[in-house]
């Protein structure tokens, strides 16, 4: 509820002002030599990987029509080297302003310097980088680590039901997203520093699904051959959680009962599996990031200083949660 007021004000506040460009007649931060009033952003997007990717481009897009922003838009395929081609590509356009969702952390520095030195502001939108913080103007997008705590600090308190074959031990397998992507380290980061609290946690395995389905069913197939006392599953998305129920059905057992399900997302399909007990916990990630990003974008063009960092406003969801918020979610 309270993030929706939020995007709604968000909506509204940028209805009540026209985005105008920054080109190079305004003198303001901006490589581009348009002069029309239109703001042309070069977005490089991650990829098509889940259902919280596909809310945020559609949020992203939706809103730049709706505030006639020109909106270039690539999709990097889940590719570094696709996305850094993109962000050149948008630097010899010479548009007025560059976001994009770093696929992984690191990498980045050459062409953030590029877009510096062409004077053309990047935003950083969902996913952080690890560079020097001068070479973009802000970062909109979640605290991961935050998100990751939530997930620990419920299994802690849940740690006796959770310990599904009642051995002492809750035995956690962790579906980590995609190696070196901000979300899969923060997650994991936050939610080991939360199972300290109590010595019967363990993580007994961990590995990448990529932030898919498939790639959850698949982890989840080997975890499933080499262990049998798997407790819990810790997975860093809704999608590798709902390949991972297909995993654990498919071996004869009940997810969100023979085994816990504790995700992070809650976009509708994770929502549905939650509501229906086949999971026990999903930790909110918003994807709406569209009206904060345009906002940003024109404030940025303006001239106006904006925080080096804007978080998204984020609940967390039990199965009855779930049932309530089901019938309003948008995504
Ligand atoms: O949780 C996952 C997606 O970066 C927050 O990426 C995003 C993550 C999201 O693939 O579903």
């Amino acid at each position: 509820m309270v993030k929706k007021t939020l995007v709604a004000a968000a909506a509204i506040s940028l209805s009540t002002f026209a985005l105008s460009s920054c080109g190079s007649s305004s003198g303001a931060d901006s490589g581009s030599d348009s002069n029309d009033g239109t703001i042309t952003m070069g977005f490089a997007q991650v990829g098509a990987e889940s259902g919280w990717r596909t809310a945020n481009t559609k949020s992203i897009q939706d809103t730049a029509k709706a505030e006639g922003v020109d909106l270039k838009f690539t999709d990097a395929q889940g590719k570094q080297e696709n996305q850094i081609q993109a962000i050149r590509s948008y630097i010899q356009q010479k548009v007025d302003v560059i976001a994009f969702s770093p696929v992984v952390e690191t990498g980045f520095d050459a062409v953030l310097q590029e877009a510096k030195a062409a004077n053309i502001p990047v935003i950083l939108t969902d996913r952080a980088v690890d560079a020097d913080p001068s070479l973009y103007k802000t970062f909109l997008g979640s605290d991961f680590v935050v998100e990751g705590e939530k997930a620990g600090d419920w299994l802690v308190e849940n740690a006796k039901d959770a310990d599904v074959d009642g051995d002492g031990t809750v035995n956690v397998v962790q579906l980590e997203g995609t190696t070196g992507a901000a979300p899969a380290i923060d997650r994991a980061e936050g939610f080991a520093e939360k199972i300290k609290a109590d010595d019967s946690i363990e993580i007994t395995a961990s590995q990448t699904g990529d932030f898919t389905r498939d790639g959850g069913k698949q982890v989840m197939e080997s975890f499933l051959q080499s262990d049998d006392s798997i407790d819990v599953v810790f997975a860093h998305n809704d999608d590798m959680g709902l390949g991972a129920i297909e995993a654990i059905e498919a071996a004869g057992l009940e997810p969100g009962k023979d085994i816990k399900i504790i995700t992070i997302d809650a976009v509708k399909d994770g929502m549905q599996a939650l509501a229906d007990g086949k999971i026990n916990y999903i930790v909110e990630c918003n994807p709406l990031l569209g009206p904060q990003l345009m906002d940003l974008a024109k404030k940025v063009l303006d001239g106006e200083e904006v925080p080096a960092r804007v978080l998204t406003d984020e609940t967390a969801f039990t199965q009855e949660d779930a049932k309530a918020a089901l019938p309003d979610r948008q995504y």
